[in-house]
């Protein structure tokens, strides 16, 4: 069912600056910039890799406002590892198919996501405590 890790989500204060950190110490690239105001972020993926199946990625997240899932993580746990999102072929299958397992998912449904994936998050309680993403990328083509 999951293809690579799609990309890991890391929370920060400042999108800039760390982006510039991200370049300067590791020389990863901004391919996409996007502010996403149903997930309440301004988001940049960086390129790390390209396999058989698709690219993976750093996702960093700055929130757009204090209340989001983003701005209460800044708070209580300041910057650091948000999320890790597995590239799956069908984000809706694969939603029932762990749902099956007794996992709570948080979208009932697949949402817009970075670069038109479709995407989905699993509750962090119900997965060791990680935040887990569903990513399920669109047509090479489109
Ligand atoms: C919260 N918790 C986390 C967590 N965020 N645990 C691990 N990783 C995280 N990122 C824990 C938190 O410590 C609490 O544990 C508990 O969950 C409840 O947290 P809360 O602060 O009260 O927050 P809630 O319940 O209001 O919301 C938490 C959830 C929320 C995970 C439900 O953040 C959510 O819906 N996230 C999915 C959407 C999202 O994250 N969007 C931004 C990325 P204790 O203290 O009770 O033990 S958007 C994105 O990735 C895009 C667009 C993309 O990839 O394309
Ligand atoms: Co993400």
């Amino acid at each position: 069912m999951i293809l690579r890790i799609d990309h890991v989500g890391i929370a920060c204060h400042d999108l800039e600056a760390t982006i510039a950190l991200y370049q300067k110490t590791f020389g990863l690239k901004v391919v996409h910039r996007e502010v996403n105001e149903e997930q309440g972020v301004r988001e940049a993926m960086l390129h790390v890799a390209d396999g058989e199946t698709g690219g993976s990625y750093i996702q960093l997240l700055e929130p757009l406002h204090p209340d989001t899932p983003v701005g209460k993580f800044l708070a209580t746990r300041g910057e650091g590892v948000h999320h890790v999102a597995y590239g799956v072929s069908d984000v809706a299958g694969a939603m029932d198919e762990i749902a099956a397992t007794g996992v709570r998912l948080i979208d009932k449904t697949p949402r817009h996501g970075s670069m038109n994936s479709s995407i989905a998050f699993l509750h962090p309680k119900d997965v060791g405590g990680v935040l887990t993403e569903l990513v399920q990328a669109p047509p090479r083509d489109s």
